[in-house]
């Protein structure tokens, strides 16, 4: 159970102090704004503060005209940091499992994220899910096909626990700009399946839509046009609240985002909600299946361009994946890749790791709690970075 419900239960008054995890603020909150003695309350987003360890120091929160921040003295747990990301957190992976084999079969080619381990992981502070599914399986027959209704609900299950605790839910199609091993050239087919997707999430402003996962291979020109398909159907049905991620040709990669990707700099929206999004590995061919990083500042040389490129640009960037294997190389060059993004906030506002889920047994990225090896070796570093 949620430790914000027991402290609600507990709370005798509305100036109760909130005890440990419990909600502490964020738009339409009513309960207490402060917290226990030895828990602050850290802001995590517009909906969502949360009473974390760290001695209670005098909390301020400064409202702007976009953004709202909280600036606590006692920075519990951030040793190294100043700013702070909007989102960060970890990608959920396993709905999308069992490629090839459509529709497949809950609960022995896929199944959908634990609740429990996205639990663990709120309370670890993050506030960003990014879940990952296959549009065969929610859009079976052909891309303008009405949406498969057992495995819409249990992606939208998913997505209202993770919304329902004021996180984002990051829509994930792991399609890599493909449908049943095709490359998508009908952009008005994808417009379509874009139109029925977010009608059906529109009313959640905790979603973000995500065009597609890593584009490769592909025309430059399609890769724009589809992402501004999707785009143009998402603003049409009405879901104009929601933040939208696109992604680029060459698997999104921040290295070569600048020499691949730069026509994309060109895509509208009439909400100006797109967020650039990436993803970038360590190991020596960027690929994420070598434990091994290349070297301890490597994690800051992949995506120097990529910085370089959102601010010439203007435009905002999320490193939606992210990774590094169990080792003291890896270690620093991770810890330098987020201090980077960090020092960089204007342009650079979250990071997903990829990955959770709960059958990646001992995957060496694996974010799974309690003992994935992503997990124990590497919570204590990224928590530092939630808030
Ligand atoms: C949805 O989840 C339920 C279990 O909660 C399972 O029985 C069912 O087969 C799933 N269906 C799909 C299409 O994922
Ligand atoms: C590191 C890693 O596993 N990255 C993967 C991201 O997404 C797909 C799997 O769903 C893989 O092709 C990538 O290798």
């Amino acid at each position: 159970m949620k430790s914000s419900l027991l402290a609600g239960l507990f709370a005798t008054g509305a100036l109760a102090q909130g005890g440990p995890w419990a909600q502490c603020g964020g738009i339409n909150h009513q309960g207490a704004t402060t917290c226990v003695s030895g828990y602050s309350c850290v802001f995590l987003n517009d909906w969502y503060s949360q009473c974390q360890p760290g001695s209670a120091g005098p909390t301020t929160t400064l409202r702007t005209s976009t953004t709202t921040r909280t600036t606590s003295t006692a920075a519990a747990t951030s040793t190294t940091s100043s700013g702070k990301f909007k989102w960060f957190g970890i990608n959920h992976s396993c709905a999308e499992f069992g490629k090839g084999i459509f529709p497949g079969r809950w609960g022995t080619e896929f199944i959908f994220p634990s609740n429990s381990a996205i639990q663990t992981h709120i309370n670890d502070g993050y506030n960003t899910f990014r879940v990952a599914f296959a549009m065969e399986r929610l859009v079976p027959n052909q891309l303008t096909g009405s949406l498969d209704a057992g495995y819409l609900k249990n992606l939208t299950d998913t997505v209202n626990f993770i919304t329902s605790k004021g996180s984002y839910a990051i829509l994930d199609p792991h399609n890599f700009g493909r449908y049943y091993d095709n490359i998508i050239t009908n952009t008005a087919a994808f417009g379509s399946f874009y139109t029925k997707f977010a009608n059906h999430f529109k009313s959640n402003s905790l979603v973000v839509f995500d065009t597609n996962n890593e584009y490769h291979d592909m025309d430059q020109q399609l890769v724009f046009n589809l992402n501004q398909a999707a785009i143009n159907a998402i603003r049409a049905v009405g879901a104009t609240s929601q933040y939208i991620f696109v992604e680029g040709n060459s698997w999104s990669g921040a290295w070569t985002w600048a020499q691949t990707n730069d026509n994309l700099k060109g895509l509208t929206d009439p909400q100006n909600k797109l967020i650039y999004q990436m993803h970038q590995y360590l190991d020596s061919d960027g690929s994420g299946t070598n434990p091994a990083c290349v070297s301890s500042t490597i994690g800051v040389q992949r995506v120097q361009s990529a910085t370089n490129w959102l601010r010439a640009n203007g435009k905002i960037g999320m490193l939606g994946e992210f990774a590094g294997g169990p080792n003291s190389v890896c270690k620093q060059a991770v810890e330098g890749l987020l201090e980077h993004l960090k020092a960089n906030s204007d342009v650079w506002h979250g990071a997903a790791w990829w990955a959770a889920g709960p059958w990646w047994g001992d995957y060496m990225f694996s974010f799974e709690p309690p003992s994935g090896t992503g997990y124990t070796n590497y919570n204590s570093m990224l928590k530092q970075y939630v808030a």
